[in-house]
């Protein structure tokens, strides 16, 4: 389909889908999706981190209104603000509060383009409703066009409620994500695809998917280098070279517009490619993988009503010692008394999906307590919890000035 006059226009301070424009326009990610709905071999968005930045990281997750609330801000900082895109840190189409952010920046901010990355999975079921909430534009990350490539690529991929696995799993995922792309392209909408180029697994047909996205009537394509992360299955590959990519970028740009100026962001990042601002606008910057500087000393209060049933995260009985994700237990306080002790068990505590499970669970376990002490908290749980009334403390004191200070 041919592009409107508005949506050129559009492209033209697009910094992602236009090289020309990325020193002049930002972006901005809202982070209002936690969950995704597959399991690539390479991400890991356990570590919740204010110090890496890669996709998949985020400071903070929000609620849709909050995401609005920081737009506002955001765009008084940043007067060259031009694209509010939701790229994770699970997958946009996963999260209901994907569209219902959508629908608000649509009303609210019709100024801004709106922009998606997906893994594409639910595509086809949401092309009519991006459209219609005003996105134009859409990343699908696709690894490759063979099954027998991808399933290597994929650990799992939840299609209808069952939970694929291999072959099938990579079968689901390549049919929705080419129907979904020729929705959009129907559409009129622009689509970049991404491809992770994973050294030893789909370096040698990358070009063959290029020439498949081609025939789909994508716009650009994109060729990121496998950032191998800990904790995931292919934390042992190593990153390919730039040579490597690079040589792979020219092969492909005889067939299709290359993007080669791709910072592979945040989740949460904010401003130009190269200016990441997402840091001065985080509310609150816990860390859940236990590196840096990252604990939030929260003032605490005596005679806090809410101070009333404690868990604090310690396995020596003596500190605070355990991170939210991470810890054996948690010894249950009334007053100085000692009423409980909750043992977590985190021998299943892996990454992904898993590692969400386990989450939710010690959120569960926890739900007679009013207050929580932990040494880190990523900010998931954190707002979670918040939202459920609970006071969080991020300390590494002793429990008993802990307890003195509440009580
Ligand atoms: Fe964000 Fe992606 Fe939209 Fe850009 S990022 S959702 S298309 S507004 Fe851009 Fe960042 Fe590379 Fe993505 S530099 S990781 S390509
Ligand atoms: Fe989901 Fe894969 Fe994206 Fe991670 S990289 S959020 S597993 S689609």
């Amino acid at each position: 389909m041919q592009q409107s006059e508005a949506l050129k226009e559009s492209l033209m301070t697009h910094p992602c889908f236009n090289e020309d424009a990325h020193k002049k326009f930002a972006r901005m990610h809202l982070p209002v999706a936690p969950r995704c709905n597959i399991q690539c071999n390479y991400c890991n968005r356990k570590y919740d981190c204010c110090n890496e930045s890669r996709p998949g990281v985020t400071s903070e997750v929000l609620s849709p209104d909050e995401a609005i609330e920081k737009i506002t801000l955001v765009k008084e900082k940043i007067p060259a603000l031009k694209v509010i895109a939701i790229a994770g840190p699970g997958d946009p189409l996963a999260n209901e509060s994907t569209f219902e952010t959508i629908r608000i920046v649509k009303d609210r901010f019709p100024e801004m383009s709106l922009c998606i990355s997906t893994n594409g999975l639910r595509l086809p079921d949401y092309v009519d409703e991006l459209y219609s909430s005003g996105v134009r534009f859409v990343t699908v990350t696709m690894n490759g066009i063979d099954p027998e490539i991808t399933k290597d690529i994929y650990d799992s991929v939840m299609w209808n409620g069952t939970c694929y696995k291999g072959k099938e799993a990579a079968e689901i995922l390549l049919r929705n994500q080419i129907e979904g792309i020729e929705l959009c392209v129907k559409k009129g909408m622009i689509v970049k695809v991404n491809v992770v180029l994973i050294p030893g697994i789909n370096s040698e047909h990358i070009p063959d998917v290029v020439k498949k996205v081609k025939g789909l009537g994508v716009y650009i394509v994109n060729i990121l280098p496998l950032i191998p992360v800990e904790g995931t299955k292919f934390s042992n590959i190593e990153a390919p070279t730039p040579e490597e990519r690079k040589k792979l970028l020219d092969t492909c740009s005889s067939d299709i517009k290359m993007m080669r100026h791709c910072r592979q962001c945040r989740a949460d990042a904010i401003g130009l490619l190269d200016d990441d601002r997402s840091n001065e606008f985080v509310r609150t910057r816990p860390c859940g993988s236990g590196c840096g500087p990252s604990v939030e000393n929260n003032p605490i209060t005596i005679s806090d009503d809410r101070a009333k049933r404690v868990a604090i995260a310690s396995e020596s009985g003596i500190a605070v010692d355990g991170g939210f994700g991470n810890t054996k237990r948690f010894v249950i306080y009334e007053g100085h008394r000692i009423v409980d002790e909750i043992q977590i068990d985190i021998s299943c505590n892996t990454y992904g999906q898993s590692h969400s499970d386990h989450i939710r669970e010690i959120i569960s376990k926890l739900k007679d307590c009013d207050t929580v002490v932990v040494k880190e908290i990523g900010s998931a749980p954190l707002n979670i919890l918040r939202s459920e009334g609970k006071r969080v403390i991020i300390s590494d004191k002793d429990i008993e000035k802990i307890l003195s200070e509440l009580f």
